[in-house]
């Protein structure tokens, strides 16, 4: 398996976390965004919706996290990321889907580099979109986290969940632009937790081949 990836890239950070939960092997190919090497007509050729990450598996090139962690799920169903029960399954991934359908995609590279160079926004502009958003869909998780968790160490049950493996690196973005993460308790206990394990810590942005 070859992950087009990029070291600070929270969504091939989810991904990275879902392959070393389930122990697979893979070979890093980083795209630099400084570089705009993810528009490059060859990565475009691979993944012609110009995100990262792909993920190049059995014979095919698969884009977006969700759908390449599914399919790495249904593949390799150990550890499950979703529980067995269909209700249970709809909690964690509503909360994964918050992360990824409400928060990440308003606070996207493209997302800021639009706020400055179309509209003007200087860094504190952009810093505060960026918060802003982060604590509007925080809210919410945080409330589902406070019902769902069973101990405070995964957002769902006493399990490693998709909805973990979205919080993380949502949590270290949020960090990144110096989000006030004291409202959410509750997340920052799990993130703390979660940051412990083995996947979870080898996946970190720092530790990645092309990280700077
Ligand atoms: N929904 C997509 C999001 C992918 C995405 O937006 N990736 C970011 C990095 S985290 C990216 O490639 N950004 C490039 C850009 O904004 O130009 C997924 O989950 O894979």
């Amino acid at each position: 398996m070859k992950l087009y990836t990029f070291f600070r890239s929270s969504a091939a950070f989810r991904v990275r976390i879902a392959l070393n939960l389930k122990g697979l092997q893979y070979e890093s190919v980083p795209k630099h965004f400084a570089r705009n090497e993810h528009l490059a007509a060859e990565y475009m050729a691979l993944n012609p919706q110009g995100l990262i990450p792909a993920l190049a598996v059995d014979g095919v090139v698969l884009s977006q996290s969700l759908a390449i962690i599914e399919y790495l799920n249904d593949r390799h169903p150990v550890p499950p990321l979703l529980p067995a029960d269909p209700l249970d399954r709809a909690r964690v991934r509503s909360m994964a889907l918050a992360i990824a359908c409400e928060i990440h995609p308003l606070n996207n590279l493209r997302v800021l580099n639009y706020l400055r160079s179309e509209l003007q926004q200087d860094d504190d502009g952009v810093g505060t979109w960026y918060r802003h958003w982060v604590r509007e869909g925080f809210r919410g998780i945080e409330q589902q986290a406070r019902e769902f968790s069973a101990a405070g160490r995964y957002c769902f049950g006493d399990a490693v969940s998709l909805a973990d493996v979205y919080l993380v690196p949502q949590m270290f973005n949020a960090r990144r632009f110096k989000t006030d993460l004291t409202p959410f308790p509750t997340l920052v206990g799990i993130s703390t937790h979660l940051e412990s394990l083995p996947a979870f810590a080898a996946a970190r942005p720092e530790v990645q081949p092309d990280a700077q």
